[in-house]
């Protein structure tokens, strides 16, 4: 129920539009005129309602048969739920990012068309056919694979968040950005299919020494990152499909790396090339960018996992209150380092917290859905969430955040966010310490 909805015979005015619509579709399609359609379609009945106790249109016709839709769409009433980007933030769309719409999902996987997408040299277009990933380096047998031939190996899946370490970067100075989708949508959780690296470095035979992997996308950014041996060895997956498909050409069709936990920028796509070596490359996205300046003017680098983070997707700027009464406020929790154990909700700034159910499985490095019930008399307030993950690590607040790491960061804000509520049920991005 919205305001829309409660103002005098909106809905009733809305469904009769909808039903003369109808009717002028059927005479058209059915080559009827004048008498005969009203002969059809009886007077009375045309200008009913579509709600209860009447019978909606839809239940009165036949609809349009299977493959009209031979790959499925949401949808048309769900048009507005679509990534978007922030022109202002770069200079083209060539090398840019667009925002998973977090506000309008629901549970805890990306649905793939709405994966927040983030290009250093706009989105090339890979024929699979003609795709090679090459191993080499310090190895005993450099392979050059073919999908086919990266078909053969033993395949694994899991849903793992991933997320850009610049996901609110544009906040580290005070809030600026109006909705959930802009200060925390650069962040996707899918169900990623693929060969563990490590089975693929076990074909080549790593040497003993070699302990950092390039990896090298075949974008015209050539965009590449340095991972360390114990990484690959761990969790990293040469990735094909994404929620049970192929990749999508945005997620790094037809192969990329997911480095589960870790900066999404480490997660590099259109994978072309490993080099296996003993030292790092110190490539552009591991110096000029994606390295942290501290206050005391050096900067971290290699910092590679993304925090304990938590966000409320709704209410939120998109999704305000319209009236007071029982609401259930949600929002996703997720760490790096592994299970969320723990999230916190408070109505008052982080005065009182309450605890949160989780509405979700919890796995390890995934997104994780908690919610709360609460009662709004329609009082002001001051939204927030704190996740704990199982290694004990507390989602910290902006000011601890800052005491911590400075205030010329870009990348890793992982601070406890507040949505003030006003008593209109409109809500604002702000910030408190
Ligand atoms: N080859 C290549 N890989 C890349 C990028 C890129 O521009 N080129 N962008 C990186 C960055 S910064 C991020 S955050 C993630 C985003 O992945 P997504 O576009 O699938 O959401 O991909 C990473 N991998
Ligand atoms: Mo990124």
């Amino acid at each position: 129920m919205n305001q829309d909805d409660s103002a005098s015979n909106g809905p009733t005015a809305r469904a009769s539009r909808v039903e003369l619509d109808r009717r002028r579709f059927l005479m058209g399609s059915m080559g009827l005129v004048g008498g005969a359609a009203a002969g059809m379609l009886p007077a009375a009945r045309a200008v009913a309602g579509n709600l209860p106790p009447d019978v909606p249109a839809w239940t009165r016709s036949l609809g349009p048969g299977v493959l009209t839709n031979a790959y499925g769409q949401p949808s048309p009433f769900e048009q507005h739920v679509q990534r978007r980007t922030v022109d202002w933030l770069t200079a083209d769309r060539i090398a840019s990012i667009s925002f998973t719409p977090l506000a309008d999902l629901k549970g805890i996987v990306t649905p793939s068309g709405l994966v927040f997408e983030r290009y250093h040299a706009g989105l090339p277009a890979i024929d699979p056919a003609q795709h090679r990933l090459m191993i080499h380096g310090m190895v005993d047998r450099p392979i050059t694979l073919s999908m086919d031939d990266l078909m053969r190996f033993p395949s694994t899946s899991m849903i793992r968040f991933m997320e850009c370490p610049a996901n609110g970067g544009m906040e580290w100075r005070g809030a600026q950005m109006e909705g959930v989708q802009f200060t925390h949508g650069m962040l996707a959780c899918c169900e990623w299919t693929g060969v563990m690296l490590s089975t693929l470095l076990e074909e080549v035979g790593v040497q003993k020494d070699a302990s950092w992997i390039l990896a090298e996308g075949a974008d015209g950014a050539h965009m590449s990152r340095s991972i360390p041996m114990d990484k690959a060895l761990d969790d990293a997956m040469i990735v094909y499909a994404q929620n049970g498909e192929m990749l999508r050409p945005e997620q790094g069709y037809p192969v990329r790396l997911i480095n589960p936990g870790w900066e999404g920028n480490t997660c590099v796509k259109w994978l072309r090339r490993l080099e296996i070596g003993d030292k790092p490359w110190y490539h552009r996205e591991e110096t000029s960018k994606y390295t942290d300046l501290l206050a005391d003017g050096t900067s971290r680098e290699f910092s590679y996992v993304q925090e304990c983070n938590s966000v409320i997707t709704s209410p939120c700027p998109e999704k305000p209150w319209r009236q007071k009464g029982k609401y259930w406020i949600e929002g996703l929790a997720w760490s790096g380092r592994g299970r969320i154990k723990h999230v916190d909700v408070s109505l008052d700034g982080g005065v009182n917290w309450r605890e949160a159910r989780f509405t979700s499985v919890v796995l390890p490095k995934s997104l994780t859905r908690f919610g709360v019930e609460v009662d709004w008399d329609g009082s002001p307030m001051l939204l927030q969430s704190r996740a704990v993950d199982e290694t004990g690590y507390v989602q910290p607040t902006y000011q601890q955040l800052r005491d911590a790491r400075g205030t010329n960061s870009i990348y890793h804000k992982n601070a406890i966010h507040t949505w003030q509520v006003r008593s209109d049920g409109s809500v604002a991005n702000v910030q408190i310490s």
